[in-house]
């Protein structure tokens, strides 16, 4: 039988909130991942004051990315995101992409590519984002993505999206 350590992957999980003392939600998802079985946060990066993108009409997003090491399946560990999402308020109806108390979105798991009706990975909007791309980056600058590429030369092409790192102190 092997330790559970052997079976572990590393895996990226972005964080988002506009509502709701967003500084507070995005800490607290934070704290959440560290509590889920079989998963340990290795490193968060600073929090983000962004822009919405898609929806303009909300308020603006403070976003973060965690890096993990979990033991948990992809569908599981996408599956135990949006229970948390729901513990912290979460509610889905009405417009997609709109305002949200926390979103937990798993954007990377290992160097897999998944393509399920349920979960698709990379995250399929990532590679065009710099809620996620700059956050990705400070955790992680020499990653590349499948599929998509060297992450500093996407960066490159959403320097125009407003996105300002916040010191919460
Ligand atoms: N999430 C969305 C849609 N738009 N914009 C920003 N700045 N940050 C987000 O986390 C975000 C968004 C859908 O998940
Ligand atoms: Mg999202
Ligand atoms: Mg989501």
């Amino acid at each position: 039988m092997s330790k559970p350590s052997e079976n572990t992957v590393r895996a990226y999980i972005g964080l988002g909130s506009n509502l709701a003392d967003p500084v507070a939600q995005v800490r607290a998802g934070v704290t959440a991942l560290g509590q889920l079985a079989q998963t340990r946060v290795e490193a968060c990066s600073s929090f983000y004051r962004t822009a919405p993108v898609g929806l303009r009409e909300q308020p603006d997003f403070i976003n973060a990315v965690c890096r993990v090491h979990t033991g948990q399946a992809p569908v599981t560990l996408m599956q135990n995101l949006l229970e948390v999402e729901r513990m912290h308020g979460r509610q889905r109806q009405g417009d997609k992409g709109g305002p949200r108390t926390l979103d937990l979105d798993l954007l990377l798991y290992g160097d897999q590519t998944i393509q399920m009706a349920e979960l698709t990975v990379p995250h399929p909007r990532l590679h065009e984002r710099a809620f996620v791309l700059y956050p990705l980056h400070e955790i992680e600058p020499d990653l590349v993505i499948p599929g998509r590429g060297v992450l500093r030369d996407l960066l490159a092409d959403c320097a125009g999206q407003p996105i300002q790192k916040i010191d919460v102190g």
